[in-house]
């Protein structure tokens, strides 16, 4: 039967196995590595039905490295008809437990192919490898096997309704997977958005296709190429490079498709759910972006306060989604913070992202540098105190941008208020003894993705917690997420959880059973 062989293959769960598919060789970090270059549609690797292609670009040398298959709304629509097919047929037979044994064996072959899947990563996005072999790879693999665990433990409940005497009533509930989930993600961390999601829309019993961000898709494609191997039947996962105007659209227009989970802008996100709506009403969620406070008091630990303040803005290059889109520094201390993050600054080794030694790569590619150069141009038209940075890294081929710091910037700015979504950091200065102006200030956003608070009184602290107005909460410390904690955002920054058991029930819907007996 179709499950014997699909467990027989999950349990031969081999490297070995040919494919066929067409593939670049990536020659980088000492290593050769094969990457499919083609569409995952129902178990294969196939061509675009137009032949259409995407130039994927190095942004270390601005070279083209390769290109993929363009997916067009016909292959969005075999795709889905692919996914639609498994949910009604191979996928129903597999139990929870077997769904389970079927992600761990895909996290572990993650893991056999972490080296590999960190240098794809760091050649096409321009993460620094350390980084990615870390978080983009590391807290993927941490995702497939925390919701791989929630497969069998998704359980309804039972539920005391009033009685129809002289009969009793049995009332319980039936968690169910939607069906077809189409998924669309962002650049910044190509393979851990898509684990982010995807773990927990499979894990809940769901089939698939993702569309991942077209300046960067070969992580996927190379995830794709191990779900065969780990013996995910076909249709259940789909993988379609292809442009969000088109492809993308397809997804979130398509009639099949019951649920879309997105993380990208906010602009973008607000146009998704209406094609959501108009098409056929499916459910939505929506990571969308920030412009995180936050909050430096001047009884904070301050070595930590500067270790993390760099780090939340200039983590990833600050193609993060929570980066501390702004930080608010206690007037008492505020010079003595700049000082210390400047000599930090000057120290900080830019250049190839494979070099172990290097803590700042490219940013991801050519048309989020420009808009990088114009943010700052903008900053210092409007009169913020460029103290560092705000250009190209000179004599450096690639997207290297210098790490940049703004001062004496005020809340009406275009600075204090957009993301840039690149490595620039925005002081503020308040006055301590005025806290409820500061968290007007905090607040004073549309966004509402993340926060962070430094101070040694934990009364302040907790203060801070109850009154900000973010999905995330980070007390002397910045960008801890882990995949068993809820994350995203209020206000513009989109809802829905991605991670922890609230992203299962993103993908999942109710059943309500009454029975009179
Ligand atoms: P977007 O431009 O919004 O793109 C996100 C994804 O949507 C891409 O795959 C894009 O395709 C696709 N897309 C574009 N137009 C579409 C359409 N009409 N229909 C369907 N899909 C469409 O964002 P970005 O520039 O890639 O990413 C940066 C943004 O993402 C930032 O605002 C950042 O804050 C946010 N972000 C948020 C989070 C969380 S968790 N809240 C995490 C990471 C990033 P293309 O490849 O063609 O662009």
């Amino acid at each position: 039967s179709l499950l014997v062989r699909f467990l027989r293959q999950a349990s031969a769960c081999s490297d070995d196995q040919q494919l066929n598919f067409q593939a670049f060789t990536l020659k980088a970090n000492k290593r050769e590595i094969r990457v499919p270059t083609q569409l995952f549609i129902n178990g294969e690797f196939v061509d675009a039905d137009s032949q259409r292609t995407l130039e994927i670009v190095n942004p270390t040398n601005e070279e083209v490295l390769c290109k993929v298959a363009c997916a067009s709304a016909t292959d969005v629509d075999k795709a889905v008809q692919a996914a639609h097919s498994a949910f009604y047929g191979s996928w129903r037979q597999i139990t929870p437990r077997q769904r389970g044994q079927l992600m761990l064996n895909l996290a572990d072959l993650m893991e056999r192919n972490k080296e590999e899947l960190a240098t794809i990563e760091s050649v096409d996005s321009g993460a620094v490898y350390t980084l990615a072999l870390k978080t983009h790879v590391g807290m993927s693999i941490e995702a497939w096997r925390y919701f791989a665990g929630w497969c069998d433990k998704i359980q309804g409940n039972t539920i005391p309704v009033n009685p129809a005497r002289p009969n009793n009533i049995l009332t319980f509930t039936r968690k169910e997977p939607i069906g077809v989930c189409g998924l669309i993600t962002p650049w910044n961390y190509p393979l851990m958005m898509l684990s982010w999601k995807m773990a927990a829309c499979i894990a809940a019993g769901n089939t698939c296709l993702i569309k991942p961000a077209q300046t960067c898709p070969l992580t996927a494609l190379k995830f794709a190429e191990l779900t065969v191997r780990a013996g995910f039947p076909p249709g259940v996962i789909n993988v379609l490079p292809g442009k969000g105007s088109d492809a993308g659209q397809a997804v979130a227009d398509h009639e099949l498709v019951r649920k879309l989970g997105f993380t990208g802008s906010t602009p973008i996100g607000k146009h998704i759910m209406k094609s959501c709506a108009d098409s056929n009403l499916k459910k939505c969620s929506l990571e969308l972006g920030g412009k995180s406070p936050l909050i430096i008091f001047a009884d904070c630990d301050m070595d930590k306060a500067v270790r993390h303040g760099m780090s939340s803005v200039f983590f990833n290059k600050g193609e993060n989604c929570i980066a501390a889109g702004r930080l608010f520094v206690e007037d008492r201390i505020h010079d003595e913070f700049i000082r210390r993050v400047l000599k930090d600054l000057r120290t900080m080794t830019i250049g190839d992202p494979l070099d172990r030694s290097t803590a700042h790569g490219p940013q991801n590619h050519k048309a989020h540098f420009d808009k990088l150069l114009e943010f700052c141009r903008r900053g210092v038209d409007e009169g913020a105190k460029l103290v560092y940075g705000g250009c190209r890294v000179p004599h450096l081929k690639g997207y290297f941008f210098t790490p940049t710091v703004f001062t004496n910037v005020t809340d009406d700015m275009f600075i204090a208020q957009e993301e840039s979504f690149g490595p620039i950091m925005i002081i503020s200065k308040f006055n301590g003894s005025d806290v409820d102006s500061l968290m007007q200030r905090a607040n004073r956003t549309e966004y509402g993705l993340a926060s962070g608070v430094f101070t040694k009184d934990i009364g302040k602290a907790l203060n801070f917690a109850d009154r900000i107005e973010a999905g995330t909460v980070f007390v002397n410390l910045y960008n801890k997420t882990d995949v068993a904690a809820p994350f995203g955002g209020f206000k513009q920054s989109g809802y829905g959880k991605d991670l922890g058991q609230e992203a299962l029930n993103e993908y999942l819907k109710t059943k309500c059973v009454t029975v009179e007996y």
